[in-house]
């Protein structure tokens, strides 16, 4: 019985897992109302395992938002589903997410979860696109494929159900004291958050063969009381890529640029300069010390 009667905090690692594009990371800023993690309609968006860490009175939940579970075609993919399953070893809890279009019952990622042995809250989301009806149809067909602590119908993008699987997920941490400060939301660098939050208008603004072929690296950031100065270079593979980047008369990077400098201003909170350019590096997605300072960066 714990003392004073007040309840003991729960807290613990969530691994945020599931194909691309599902809503992963839409769910992790809407359950912690903070932008911790970058969203995109692009596949394969998040890129590396990223670390959301929402503290309230029931304790602290430690998120690791992962890259989409794909067949790994590069050795920047083949780095992305290493930390998918890093965050499948250090979780307590796992939230499975598919959405509703899914009609896969995929074998693949069973075996995962059950190879990984960790309790599972399987998570169907996007539910505003379809009738109710259909949801429990959906729940349905997939409740006897793994024997899941709960099934969860959600609308990350509305906020449907956010509040309930919030207290669902704290019913199956452990209990125990917060592992972090509870004013900490995160422990990635602002160098990452800069460039993720131009990767994020690169991802919106343009079509949807280059987001896997562009990479953006921070080469400066420097700060003062009244501006925050980020020099960044988007890379891409080819000529041709970079010609789209570019845009006509460069109205491409200058839509990019404006876009990201206005999100850079919301994150630092204070004006800022954002120096961009569009540089050729082929291949860098298999030069490990290309995409390593990506993911180092961090
Ligand atoms: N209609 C609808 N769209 C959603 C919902 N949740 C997310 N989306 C949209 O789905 C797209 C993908 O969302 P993300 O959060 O980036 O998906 P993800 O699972 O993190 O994707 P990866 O990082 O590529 O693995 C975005 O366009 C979101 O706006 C939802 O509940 N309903
Ligand atoms: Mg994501």
């Amino acid at each position: 019985m714990p003392k004073n009667n007040t309840p003991e905090t729960r807290c613990g690692y969530v691994a945020l897992i599931g194909r691309t594009n599902v809503g992963k990371s839409t769910f992790l800023n809407s359950v912690m109302q903070a932008k911790i993690s970058i969203v995109s309609d692009k596949p394969q968006t998040t890129r590396k395992r990223i670390l959301g860490i929402h503290t309230t009175s029931r304790g602290q939940a430690v998120f690791f938002d992962s890259p989409g579970i794909h067949q790994p075609r590069s050795r920047l993919n083949e780095k992305m589903m290493k930390d998918v399953h890093m965050s499948l070893r250090d979780a307590d809890l796992v939230l499975y997410f598919t959405e509703m279009r899914d009609q896969r019952d995929d074998p693949f990622i069973i075996d995962l979860l059950r190879t990984a042995g960790k309790p599972v809250i399987l998570v169907i989301n996007k539910i505003d696109l379809f009738r109710r009806s259909r949801s429990l149809e959906r729940m349905a067909a997939w409740k006897d494929l793994f024997p899941w602590k709960e099934i969860v119908p959600l609308s990350a993008l509305n906020g449907i159900n956010v509040d309930r699987l919030e207290s669902l997920i704290f019913d199956h941490l452990p209990t125990g004291a917060p592992l972090f400060p509870e004013d900490m939301l995160t422990r990635q660098s602002e160098t990452f958050y800069a460039a993720e939050l131009i990767r994020e208008q690169l991802l919106q603004l343009t079509h949807h063969e280059l987001p896997f072929t562009t990479l953006v690296v921070v080469r400066e950031l420097e700060k003062n009381e009244r501006l925050v100065t980020v020099t960044a270079e988007i890379l891409v593979e080819t000529r041709s890529q970079k010609k789209i980047i570019v845009g006509k008369n460069g109205a491409m990077v200058k839509a990019i640029g404006s876009g990201a400098r206005r999100e850079l201003e919301d994150y630092f909170d204070i004006k800022v300069y954002l120096d961009l350019h569009v540089r050729i590096s082929p291949d860098w997605r298999n030069t490990p010390n290309v995409f390593a300072e990506m993911l180092e960066q961090s």
